[in-house]
């Protein structure tokens, strides 16, 4: 019976509908005992994924996962006590093979604070796996599970309280390989979302605490892929190849909010959840519960850069939520093709994109010095439309540059950040009749400081310096420059 499973299996995909598919679809062929000697699996930390396991039965497998609290940064000069499986949010990637005997050590060092444990969904028996892994600081514990079904599951801590340990970061994804394997692909990358809480605002500097009371109202302050904001942007992106097939393994910790995953530019070839052989096709955004995973294939077809986002879209640009898969090589202009940006026709603000520009690498001395700050700010938020080099473009947006409107009153320009500007203007002779967009809402003061402050003192402005309380009168005397016009 075995063997005859195992046959179909090699003689593949055609002779699966002829009647062979039930065999290995039940897992009857590998329900037997583990063979050979155990195996030590491999871990990886995000965002890479262990080698697929090629291996033609079932074995032992021992996974030893080690908890560890770390104060971490979670954006730049924004630091959070994380707690983690394996040291990273999300933690370990592991990964078995169907019928696989997997014997989970979880380790917790006697520095913790706190015991752990953790549920799996790959397990098939009561909290999958919680109890029998409750370990105390200093201990460690041993349990044994047979990964009965194929397909990309997470795992996560479930020690009371259940909640506060999975917004801490305590959750990664476990691979189960179907017999046979899955299909072969370029690249495979592992990409986790979660939704964070601190007592302070976005962006807000320092080391900051875990809200319980945000966390209960669902009010999340950061929402990230691989638990810190630029995981996957700047130098750290992710790569591909134009013709390679890319595989992301992409999990949702939660605890709170469902993700709308999508790739910018890309529409997904097949997306699967659980069983890799019932796969969706042509997908353009797909769902991923909070505690759920789902593994999504497309092929880059043309160069450029890819921006990873959870389409409830401004979790991506108000709250962190963007990754970057970087194609490099040949054009394809058969399939897409841009015309030259030389003639200036007036973008309407909106199609304005600040996001190509936000993927700076993160500079670590950014908090202490306000003019580095501004330049992270301008480049993530103004760059887009003002031109890195604060040129603009030619009757669409003005320059910010030599600008005599700027220096006619650099605190004007507070308003304009804040409030936006309409309207004619004319900066250095040229006339403009566009529309900037407010940026109150998404800027804090220290920003609006700061990237004011960036700007006057770049490309042969006058210098001078605004003050987060010059910004914080002016959110409260209103819009200004509205009457000034
Ligand atoms: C979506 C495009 C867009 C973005 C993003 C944008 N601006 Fe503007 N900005 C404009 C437009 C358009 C005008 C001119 C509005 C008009 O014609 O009434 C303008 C005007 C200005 C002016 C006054 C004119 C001048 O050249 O001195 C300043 C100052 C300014 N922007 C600063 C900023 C700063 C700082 C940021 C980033 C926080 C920013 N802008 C982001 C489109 C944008
Ligand atoms: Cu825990």
């Amino acid at each position: 019976m075995k063997r005859f499973i195992r046959g179909c299996v090699l003689l593949g995909m055609a002779l699966a509908a002829a009647g062979c598919q039930r065999g290995p679809a039940t897992a009857q062929a590998d329900a037997g005992a583990p063979q050979g000697e155990p195996i030590r699996a491999v871990l990886t930390s995000p965002p890479n994924v262990p080698p697929p396991v090629t291996r033609d039965h079932p074995a032992r497998v021992i996974v030893e996962l080690e908890v560890k609290e770390v104060k971490k940064e979670i954006a730049d000069g924004v630091f959070y006590d994380f707690w983690t499986f394996g040291g990273t949010v999300p933690g370990s990637f592991i990964r078995v093979r169907e019928g696989d005997t997997v014997e989970l050590h979880l380790k917790n060092p006697a520095g913790s604070h706190m015991p752990h444990n953790i549920d799996l969904h790959a397990v098939t028996g009561p909290g999958g796996g919680a109890e029998p892994t409750l370990t105390s600081p200093g201990h460690e514990r041993v349990f044994t599970f047979k990964a009965l079904k194929a397909g990309l599951y997470v795992y996560h801590c479930a020690t009371t309280p259940v909640g506060m340990h999975i917004a801490n970061g305590m959750y990664g994804l476990i691979q189960v390989d179907p017999p046979g394997g899955l299909p072969k692909v370029d690249r495979e990358y592992y990409v986790m979302q979660g939704d964070f809480y601190t007592t302070g605002k976005y962006h807000e500097p320092g080391l900051q605490a875990f809200d319980l009371e945000k966390a209960i109202d669902e009010r999340p302050t950061y929402v990230l892929f691989n638990g810190r904001e630029g995981a996957l942007t700047g130098a750290n992106a992710l790569h591909a190849k134009v013709g390679e097939t890319v595989r992301l393994f992409v999990g949702n910790g939660g605890p709170n909010l469902v993700s709308s995953f999508h790739v910018i530019g890309a529409i997904f070839d097949k997306v699967w959840d659980g069983k890799s052989s019932h796969f969706e096709e042509n997908v353009q955004t797909t769902l991923i519960p909070a505690g759920g995973s789902k593994v999504v294939e497309f092929r880059s077809e043309v160069p450029g850069k890819y921006l990873l986002v959870d389409h409830s879209i401004f979790r991506t640009f108000n709250k962190g939520a963007m990754g970057v898969l970087q194609v490099d090589g040949p054009e394809a202009p058969a399939i897409y093709h841009a015309a030259p940006a030389d003639a200036p026709v007036a973008m309407p603000a909106e199609h304005a994109h600040p996001a190509p520009a936000a993927d700076t690498p993160p500079q670590k001395t950014a908090a202490a010095d306000p003019i580095a700050r501004g330049k992270q700010v301008f480049d993530s938020t103004c760059a887009a439309c003002h031109q890195p080099t604060g040129s603009g473009i030619p009757g669409a947006f003005p320059p910010l540059a030599k600008s005599d409107y700027l220096a006619a009153d650099p605190k004007r320009a507070v308003h304009i950040v804040l409030h936006g500007l309409s309207g004619k203007v004319t900066v250095n002779g040229q006339h403009y009749d566009a529309m900037m967009p407010p940026f109150g809402p998404q800027l804090s003061d220290d920003d609006v400081a700061h990237v004011l402050t960036y700007v006057l003192n770049s490309w042969g402005n006058p210098g001078g310096r605004i003050h987060s309380d010059d910004v914080a009168a002016a959110r409260r005397g209103g819009a200004r420059n509205e009457a000034s016009r």
